[in-house]
């Protein structure tokens, strides 16, 4: 048995597994939703409330303590914990971390009788951490486009100023909390500040979720000095180094062993949920596109060159595996269904029976299906815009009309908007919730009449953590260790004949989008 833990540090929840990389197995899992299992924090589904709908900030001391219980639970568990060969990590992107300059003497001093939480909580220079669905900084994506060049900025870094994105989200910290930012020493993302905690030391970022940043010279790959400056005076010296995303982070800091792990574990720097979920899904080499239906949609795919999305919407990240990755994320995704399948009265059985009642073209009905504030395309304000028959404009037509059209739409926004990524898909890899749904995987063949292939892996972003970590220790192996999880289960064929209908609605879903 080769035994390596991923561990997953999420929006909603924490979640860890162990996985056999000899025979392919996921040997023990646990996770801690943050919701049900640490109330106390009052962090309903990962974001504190705030007056201001853009704000969506959350408590770094909560995933802190999700981080001993899920261990605590595996060790409860008589998981193999002290077999474990090597570990690393995956989060939720964009978010940060702002830590004083006790911080590193704290991690050097972690006592096992303590909890994290209690013993890092001193070191926080800022009490809450922006996560990546707070879009409350367009005035501080302006400020750095204007200081930059909008286009300087997206072709050095990837990506245009992203209201999400860490960079915009400092120059908020620094304007409105100048004398907090000045006592704040280092600024981790989500992921670098895990690694930084596993290992008693400052982690690198690595290039795949630092290149979230706005901040990274994807060409070079180190921080740009003056997009720094632009962003907030001396943040520069305040960033852990960037580094591959095979580098160790460190060895694992005694405080762990009270778990059961062995000596000197090494730990690999983390990476963003993303890139892990490439990973995991077996889709490191170019020529696969991945959808992952999740809370958020996205839509990646490996690249050998990091050139950029004209609209600005699609995003460039560094790729685990080496080069670069697309990266296009769609807030309204499972949220959108969701919202429809309630609105219907329907239960996700009806759901799935409202793709055989319905045709695809839908009879010319399209949604745009802005539930929440849209960033691909980029929507502020919530609403959602109904194009067709004047019965499925004026709410009237049936379930079964409703429920294909909000699908058909967000397939359509997918496809519309990872055109620049250019090049041939052989196939596309589904993973996440909706995956399961059959009727999904097929709009999804449809509309790219491409081949789905659906990947038997529930928690993509947790194993692609643990399979980083096991590539990192047998390097020359990786593609055949991952080969062995990212197993097909299903594969979806497109339908030929339904090439012209997709390809005459997505004009006119584009026009509407236009409009
Ligand atoms: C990507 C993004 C989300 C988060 C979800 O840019 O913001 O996919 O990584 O955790």
């Amino acid at each position: 048995m080769k035994l390596y833990l991923g561990i997953d540090s999420g929006t909603q929840s924490l979640k860890a597994i162990i996985i056999d990389i000899d025979n392919g197995e996921i040997v023990a899992s646990a996770s801690v939703n943050f919701s049900t299992e640490l109330s106390s924090y009052r962090c309903p589904n990962g974001v504190l409330p705030n007056a201001d709908t853009l704000v969506k900030h959350s408590n770094p001391l909560m995933w802190l303590e999700a981080l001993d219980l899920v261990l605590e639970k595996l060790k409860s568990a008589n998981a193999p914990l002290d077999m474990v060969l090597g570990i690393s990590g995956s989060s939720q992107q964009h978010g940060s971390v702002y830590l004083n300059g006790r911080f590193t003497g704290i991690l050097d001093a972690l006592n096992p009788a303590f909890s994290l939480a209690a013993q890092i909580e001193p070191a926080l220079s800022r009490k809450t951490s922006p996560t990546w669905m707070d879009s409350s900084t367009s005035a501080e994506c302006g400020e750095i486009s204007l200081a930059v060049g909008a286009k300087r900025l997206q072709e050095i870094t990837g990506s245009p100023a992203i209201e999400r994105f860490t960079g915009p989200q400092i120059r908020k910290f620094w304007k409105t909390q100048p004398e907090d930012y000045r006592r704040t020493e280092y600024i981790h993302l989500v992921s670098s500040f895990m690694a930084s905690v596993l290992c008693g030391e400052n982690a690198p970022i690595d290039f795949g979720d630092g290149a979230g940043m706005n901040l990274l010279n994807l060409k070079d790959l180190v921080w740009d000095f003056n997009i720094a400056e632009a962003t907030a005076p001396g943040l520069i010296n305040k960033l852990p180094p960037a580094a591959p995303s095979s580098e160790l982070a460190g060895l694992l800091a005694p405080y762990f062993k009270k778990y059961g792990f062995k000596d000197e574990v090494p730990v690999t720097v983390w990476s963003g949920d993303n890139p892990c979920s490439l990973i995991g899904v077996g889709a490191g080499e170019t020529g696969t596109a991945v959808i992952s239906l999740g809370t958020s949609d996205t839509f990646f795919a490996a690249m050998s060159s990091p050139h950029t999305d004209p609209q600005g919407y699609g995003h460039v990240l560094g790729n685990p595996f080496g080069g670069y990755m697309s990266l296009i994320c769609f807030k309204n995704g499972s949220l959108a269904r969701e919202n429809v399948k309630d609105e219907c009265g329907a239960d996700w059985d009806a759901f799935e029976r409202a793709f055989s009642e319905t045709v695809p073209g839908n009879g010319g009905n399209i949604m745009l299906p802005y539930f929440v504030p849209e960033i691909t395309p980029l929507v502020l304000k919530k609403g959602v815009r109904y194009s067709g028959t004047e019965d499925f404009c004026g709410g009237n037509a049936p379930s079964s009309v409703k429920i294909r059209a909000v699908v058909e739409s967000q397939v359509l926004s997918m496809k519309l908007h990872s055109r620049w990524i250019g090049g041939k898909f052989i196939r596309i890899r589904v993973t996440g919730g909706a995956s399961r749904s059959r009727g999904i995987c097929q709009i999804i063949a449809d509309v790219f009449q491409s081949r789905v292939e659906k990947i038997s892996v529930a928690d993509s972003a947790t194993l692609g953590a643990a399979l980083r970590a096991a590539s990192a220790m047998d390097y020359f192996r990786r593609n055949e260790i991952c080969a062995k999880f990212a197993v097909v289960s299903e594969t979806i064929e497109p339908d030929k004949a339904t090439a012209g209908i997709y390809d005459d609605m997505l004009v006119k879903f584009a026009e509407l989008e236009k409009k």
